[in-house]
């Protein structure tokens, strides 16, 4: 059993399991829809995997943060069951939020996860808000916000940047460059190569980190997390990635050019962590293969429990849509 980092601490086995979690989920729930037990879209986030394990890893306990519709990940990385995750999907009551909420909508007060935006760019302001609210109270937490290159084109990626410089609030801006907006390449809706180059407007750093190296996403996120504490401000983060599937389930993506799938699959961060890891002695293949047998041995009951889990009684239709 591999044990669970300390928040913050760097911990590359544990990183490594996790992307591992994340890969085997996200490829079951391509599965769940092809078996019409997940309806609705989604949105999977294979070979961005180092993104959520190496920022979320860096954060506290405590801290808060706002994911997107392309969040599954995020959310594993933070904490949640798996289980939980399949049922909130499937629609069934033990779900993450009870069924409710679905792909696009994981939610967990407890974890500091305060909201799952489908909205694009709508996760930045609440982020904002958290992090002003930890700073008026004094309690040195700070917030993330995880949004894609797509949403640097909308009107409150702009308001939350220039807001947070002006009042300094401990708050980290997490873009995962993907290269793609819903169907768009970025070079047909963005002026900048560089996502990060638009913290110059809101005079706070902007960083470009390899996001398929965790090791880097880790350390960065770290540095902006620590200056967001010691009271010096926000920080743009620009994690370059690329999503292997569609925008969404029904998106074959078919608009990208010949070979720049395999170009990026040739740099799978899970890959590259694992060679890292026999490399210098911390994990050897073979450990990893039977890691990977685990986890996908645990994906595949964390389905079974979720499918056979219940589904909300009718005449609670009405909870949870007003506040008691
Ligand atoms: C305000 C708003 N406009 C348009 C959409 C439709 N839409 C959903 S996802 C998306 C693309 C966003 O791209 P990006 O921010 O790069 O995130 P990615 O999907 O690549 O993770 C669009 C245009 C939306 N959900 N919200
Ligand atoms: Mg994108």
């Amino acid at each position: 059993m591999v044990q669970s980092p300390q928040p913050g601490q760097p911990d590359q086995r544990a990183w490594f399991r996790s992307m591992l979690v994340i890969r085997a989920f996200e490829d079951t729930v391509q599965q769940l829809f092809m078996q019409g037990l997940v309806v609705g879209t989604t949105h999977l986030c294979q070979g961005q995997e180092a993104v959520p394990v190496g920022a979320i890893g860096a954060m506290g306990a405590d801290d808060y943060l706002t994911i997107t519709y392309r969040g599954h990940g995020h959310a594993l990385a933070r904490g949640v069951d798996p289980e939980a995750a399949f049922a909130e999907m499937m629609g069934r009551e033990t779900g993450l939020c009870k069924g409710r909420g679905g792909s696009m909508h994981f939610t967990d007060f407890s974890r500091g996860l305060i909201g799952a935006f489908a909205i694009v760019g709508a996760g930045l302001p609440v982020a904002l808000g958290a992090a002003m609210s930890a700073k008026l109270r004094g309690t040195k937490q700070v917030a993330l916000t995880f949004f894609g290159d797509g949403a640097t084109n909308i009107g409150s990626f702009h308001e939350a940047l220039n807001m947070a410089s002006v009042w300094k609030a401990p708050v980290v801006f997490v873009c995962e460059n993907n290269l793609y907006g819903e169907y768009s390449p970025l070079r047909s809706t963005t002026p900048v190569d560089d996502i990060a180059v638009r913290a110059a407007s809101y005079a706070m750093p902007g960083i470009v980190v390899d996001g398929n190296d965790v090791q880097a996403v880790h350390e960065q996120t770290a540095a902006a997390i620590a200056r967001a504490r010691a009271g010096e401000g926000p920080t743009l983060l620009e994690c370059k990635t690329y999503r292997y599937s569609g925008h969404s389930r029904t998106d074959p993506g078919k608009y990208r050019k010949p070979g720049e799938l395999d170009a990026w699959k040739a740099r799978d961060p899970i890959i590259r962590l694992g060679e890292m890891l026999a490399a210098e002695g911390i994990m050897s293949s073979d450990e990893q293969e039977a890691l990977r047998q685990t986890v996908q041995g645990e994906i595949e009951s964390a389905v079974a429990r979720a499918t056979a889990a219940p589904w909300p009684a009718l005449e609670g239709i009405g909870r949870y849509v007003y506040a008691d």
